[in-house]
């Protein structure tokens, strides 16, 4: 393997026999951490509380992360998973994954007033879902189930209009003819390895099959993932800060672990335990997409209690993505 750092000699323990602390390299992906829809959706609700005043509640996690959840809380958000928890009179904020067309129509309803932090390159794939369904055709969509990215493209759309397939394995249960028309969309935070497969053995049984120009996976999930790449097969040991709920986070774990490198996920710096660093010289460290860069800075002190640190930016792209925000808070 072509590794631009070499995996350091094992190390036998995390301090010397003298007791001074031993050298660890820590490789550290870029890009890593919040993206452009992540800092919007945050932004959102930040400014929301400041424009309307506490308590500004939020339908679902704003992002995947319970650090970024509890500061806001802190600030005066109220989180629930149901818009029937939310109050009559308050504002609302939809989180960055997106929400079935029903959630914005029950707040009109209810004379609710909402902010959308939907991700627009989420909102891209809703658009795209309503355009394949005009034109005729049902969609096979390729995403996690459950998760409510998916619940909410799946909202775009009428009821038994959209298929969801995980794996090759989906593919082949497929009941379609060889004449259906069929178009195909993707979860953005998907494997870009499982999904070029999952795309392959679409277009292997459906030729017909009408896909976007590639996948819907956005620009933060693959460059993470390639970032992981370089990192993972000169370190002993990965570290992406994420959550478990997190596609994204978990997507950049397998990433690491099919390089052949243990990998963990860890939420905060104080997981880390110990024993993790014995016989480890070269620590990978990176973030998903929802987890702020103090929580890096955490992690890099935690590990220097133990070792002394040297820490190795490894650069793979550069991302310039801002999102603009809703107008309601710009004017
Ligand atoms: O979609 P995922 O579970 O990765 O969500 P996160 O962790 O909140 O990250 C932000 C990504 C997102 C809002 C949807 O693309
Ligand atoms: Fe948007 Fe991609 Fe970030 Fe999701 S991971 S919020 S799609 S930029």
């Amino acid at each position: 393997m072509n590794a631009p750092f070499s995996k350091s000699a094992a190390q036998p323990d995390v301090t010397s026999a003298v007791g001074e602390k031993l050298p660890l390299q820590v490789l550290i992906a870029a890009p890593r951490g919040f993206c452009a829809g992540v800092d919007r959706a945050i932004e959102i609700v930040e400014r929301s509380l400041k424009q309307f005043g506490a308590p500004v509640y939020v339908r679902h996690e704003i992002v995947h992360n319970r650090f970024v959840v509890d500061r806001l809380r802190e600030k005066g958000a109220v989180f629930v998973e149901e818009l029937d928890e939310v109050p009559d009179g308050v504002p609302v904020v939809f989180s960055a994954h997106g929400v079935p067309k029903s959630v914005p129509q029950a707040a009109e309803d209810r004379g609710l007033s909402y902010l959308d932090a939907t991700c627009p390159l989420v909102s891209k794939v809703h658009r795209q879902a309503e355009r394949q369904i005009e034109a005729g055709r049902h969609i096979v969509f390729i995403g996690h189930k459950g998760h409510p990215e998916v619940i909410g493209t799946f909202g775009q759309v009428p009821e038994g209009s959209i298929t969801l397939v995980e794996t090759p394995a989906d593919v082949e249960r497929l009941q379609f003819g060889p004449e259906q028309p069929l178009a195909f969309l993707t979860q953005t935070t998907l494997s870009v390895d499982d999904t070029a497969q999952v795309i392959a053995a679409l277009k292997q049984r459906y030729p017909q099959i009408v896909a976007p120009r590639a996948d819907d996976i956005c620009y933060a999930t693959s460059n993470r993932q390639a970032a992981v790449k370089k990192i993972a097969p000169s370190s002993d040991l990965v570290l992406v800060i994420g959550a478990p709920n997190s596609s994204n986070s978990l997507r950049l774990v397998e990433v690491a672990q099919r390089c052949g490198t243990s990998a963990k996920l860890i939420q905060r710096a104080s997981e880390i335990e110990p024993s993790w660093l014995d016989g480890v010289g070269t620590v990978g460290l990176t973030a998903s997409a929802s987890a702020p860069e103090e929580l890096v800075r955490e992690v890099i002190a935690r590990l220097g209690e133990w070792r002394e640190v040297e820490e190795i930016p490894v650069v793979t792209a550069e991302e310039k993505m801002v999102f603009k925000l809703p107008r309601q808070l710009t004017e």
